[in-house]
């Protein structure tokens, strides 16, 4: 940490040093070389400046994933001003919710966002057209900032309440850079990296754009949703390296009927973070392509994946071990850690963690108990060989029979069976008592008894679901991650 420059900025970085010659990103019209790439940010900066817009002060992004995107991100960094993006497919209320929250100075918007924008009243909006950089200059000096300003606002996923933005310094993404990418994935200018979520989805965003340009790499990017036929088409005629996943899209992808016939030879890893990955589904993707996966954890309060498994040291049903640069604790109730073995909540260090909840002062208090320092909601355990293990959100633990029970561990048991792709466990009352639902999406018929039966087999008698519905897909949030709260008020 002490070795960066105190001046730093983050365009200046992550995408002037690299050899223009060099491929950065490959798109559906083509690729766009690093010299394409550092005109268009310059040209992207300019046009910023000349909109009044001036170090410190925010962006706001709703562009569908591609070259624009990715200069007008870097376009603002390079002035100095503060990025934060949102989903292309929100309601105009939730862009209301957002302009109202972030007081943006400018609003990038595009074909699929300006209309809803412009109904919830952004005043300040540019839809972004070739014309937007038209005659702007390709050379612009950077910003004179500094690694402790703060660069950069990402979203929490909102599955407790309203998104709130993580407030981030500019050495959030250098360190992450350098402790996660290079210390964990040992990313190399070879790699080409595939993204499943879009790159408003900050995971997806560093993983495609950031960590890629800090050693000359390349990463693809695609404006339509991802969907498992894209992906396929995606690998088949890029040939990534490295694909950047989520549970939700490798369980979709491990059931396809063309699975088996897919190529995935130039894939050295797949990464996979956004929620836990059950054990089965590991063994699944495993048997299907196998191609190594490095599951982690990682949120946007602490940046990005602090704990993560190592390519050839990945254990199934593991988080991993905590990323070099990070210090973990396992804490119970009065916020002491507990002993190996036992269950309690994450408290992750590192200089990357965020500075605050913007405009959340009790919630920061709480997130936030120390400087570098976020406890976070999930729990977790920690083996012996220092490899921890999910249990679940604290918030989503359910009192059964007086017993506590995790939803991840009955949700990993149903996976077990052949006939269930996806399942989701979550609490509903029955005669004022806590009782565990599941919802199953199947591949071949099966019963709730049979299901039932399969549980209590395995697990302890209170676990199993008193309930069992089959549903033919789980609601999910725009990060792909689970909505259980859509699930909770699914009585
Ligand atoms: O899972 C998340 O929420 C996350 C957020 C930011 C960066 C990386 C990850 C995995």
């Amino acid at each position: 940490y002490d070795d960066i420059p105190a001046s730093f900025n983050i365009a200046s970085y992550f995408v002037d040093r690299n050899p223009p010659e060099r491929t950065a990103l490959l798109t559906s019209s083509g690729p766009v070389s690093y010299g394409e790439l550092a005109e268009l940010v310059n040209k992207m900066g300019n046009a910023l400046l000349d909109l009044g817009v001036r170090q410190g002060d925010r962006v706001l992004l709703a562009l569908s994933d591609g070259a624009d995107f990715v200069a007008a991100w870097y376009g603002a960094q390079k002035i100095g001003a503060v990025t934060a993006e949102v989903y292309t497919y929100l309601r105009v209320k939730d862009y209301k919710y957002f302009l109202d929250y972030v007081q943006p100075v400018v609003v990038l918007a595009d074909d699929t966002t300006a209309e809803k924008m412009r109904e919830a009243g952004a005043t300040n909006l540019v839809v972004l057209s070739p014309e937007f950089t038209d005659g702007k200059s390709s050379t612009l000096e950077a910003a004179p900032t500094t690694k402790d300003d703060v660069a950069i606002w990402k979203f929490t996923t909102g599955s407790t309440g309203a998104p709130k933005a993580c407030v981030l310094a500019a050495r959030s993404p250098l360190l992450s850079f350098s402790w996660y990418a290079r210390g964990v994935l040992d990313i190399q200018p070879s790699d080409v990296v595939l993204p499943v979520p879009k790159l408003f989805f900050g995971y997806a965003r560093d993983m495609t754009a950031l960590f890629p340009f800090g050693v000359g790499a390349a990463g693809i990017v695609f404006p339509e949703r991802s969907t498992v036929e894209t992906l396929f088409e995606l690998i088949a005629a890029h040939r990534p390296t490295i694909l950047v996943n989520v549970p939700t899209m490798m369980s979709a992808m491990v059931s396809h009927p063309l699975a088996s016939e897919q190529d995935f030879s130039s894939v050295r890893l797949c990464t996979s973070a956004g929620e836990a990955l059950p054990g089965e589904l590991y063994r699944r993707w495993m048997d299907t392509f196998g191609v190594e996966v490095l599951d982690g954890i990682g949120s946007s309060e602490a940046y990005h994946i602090y704990m993560s498994n190592r390519p050839g040291e990945s254990r199934q049903g593991s988080l991993g071990q905590v990323v070099p640069g990070y210090r973990a604790r396992v804490v119970g109730l009065d916020g002491d850690p507990v002993p190996d073995g036992e269950p309690g909540r994450l408290e992750i260090t590192g200089e990357t963690v965020a500075l605050e909840y913007w405009d959340a002062p009790e919630k920061s208090a709480e997130t936030f108990p120390r400087p570098h320092t976020v406890l976070s909601g999930d729990l977790v355990t920690k083996d012996a060989d220092g490899f921890f293990h999910y249990r679940g959100r604290a918030d989503d633990l359910l009192k059964v029979g007086g017993v506590w029970v995790a939803p991840a561990e009955i949700e990993n048991c149903l996976l077990a069976h052949d006939a269930v792709v996806e399942c989701a466990v979550v609490g509903y009352q029955e005669n004022g008592l806590t009782r565990p639902r599941a919802f199953v999406v199947t591949a071949t018929e099966v019963t709730a008894g049979q299901l039932q039966d399969f549980v209590r087999s395995r697990l302890a008698p209170h676990k199993y679901p008193r309930d069992v519905r089959f549903v033919p897909a789980l609601p999910k949030t725009a990060s792909g991650k689970l909505d259980r709260r859509a699930l909770k008020g699914d009585t």
